[in-house]
């Protein structure tokens, strides 16, 4: 198994928890966590190593008071980069948010305060968003004189529809709140501590088998670029690994010798 160095890491924190939970927290907070390319390598540097190393759920947190305040600008400005080298730094991007969407490790965003433009780009990479009641979300990019590069096209676009993305890049209307939760920019919306809650949700996450959490955390993904006729192989082939796992053995037996819970609706 690879292993994760905590301190490989500078604009990460990565705190190792007991049962194989990792909390990743975007540690630039004077910067307000912007995205350098910096972050971005050790973003791709951990979630290229986090499946392999054993990592059973992430939280993916941000010090200080806000998530994510997007791309650099004050780097992009200063290294005034070419269209071709910024084509390559957005492909690093990708590379990062691909390995979080498709690399079958659950990652729960814990977000507040600003979730904009790159920031909402990240958030929308992990399985799981949790906001509270400090959290807003924009796409700046179109009064900065920029785009977007980092799937939010492809992500936000899916959280969200069509008509939505496009007017929140081309007004730079703000979300926030219930309306916000109800739109599915996130799926829960606490009165507290977010982070508290998208740790809740990883130990429960973390409490499934890796192998069932793989294919959760990738296949869901990779099945929507197929077309229905190949999803339904996939997905055939994939259950048919996962659903006769040794390890799912004992969790079969004790449904049928009655001792495992049964799933009851909510008090
Ligand atoms: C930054 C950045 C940044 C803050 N790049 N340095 N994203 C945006 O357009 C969001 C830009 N940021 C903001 O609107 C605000 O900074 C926030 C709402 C996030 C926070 O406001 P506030 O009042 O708490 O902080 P501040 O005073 O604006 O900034 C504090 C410091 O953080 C300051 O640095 P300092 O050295 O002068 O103290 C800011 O320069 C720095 N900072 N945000 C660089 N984004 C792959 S394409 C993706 C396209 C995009 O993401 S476009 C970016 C959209």
């Amino acid at each position: 198994a690879q292993k994760i160095d905590p301190a490989q890491f500078k604009n990460l924190a990565i705190e190792v928890q007991d049962d194989g939970l990792h909390i990743v927290t975007l540690n630039r907070p004077d910067k307000r966590n912007a995205l350098n390319s910096q972050t971005i390598e050790e973003l791709v540097d951990y979630f290229s190593t986090a499946p392999r190393a054993g990592v059973r759920a992430v939280v993916l947190a941000a010090a200080g008071d806000h998530f994510c305040a997007g791309l650099d600008l004050v780097e992009h400005h200063q290294a005034d980069r070419t269209p071709a080298e910024f084509m390559h730094l957005c492909m690093r991007w990708h590379e990062a948010f691909n390995k979080m969407e498709y690399g079958g490790v659950p990652v729960i965003a814990a977000l507040k305060g600003a979730v904009v433009g790159g920031g909402l780009e990240l958030a929308s990479a992990a399985h799981i968003r949790v906001m509270d009641q400090t959290t807003y979300f924009a796409l700046p990019e179109g009064q900065r004189g920029l785009f977007t590069g980092g799937g939010a096209t492809i992500r936000v676009t899916d959280l969200i529809g069509k008509a939505r993305m496009i007017d929140m890049m081309m007004t730079g209307r703000v979300y926030q709140g219930q309306e916000a939760a109800n739109l599915g920019l996130a799926q829960y919306i606490v009165d507290g501590s977010s982070l508290d809650k998208a740790i809740d949700l990883a130990r429960r996450a973390a409490q499934n088998l890796p192998l069932t959490n793989f294919a959760i955390c990738s296949a869901v993904s990779h099945m929507q670029n197929m077309s229905a006729l190949d999803a339904a192989y996939a997905e055939s082939v994939l259950a048919g690994v996962v659903n006769t796992q040794p390890d799912a053995r004992a969790r079969l037996a004790a449904f049928a010798d009655k001792t495992a819970a049964r799933v009851r609706p909510n008090d």
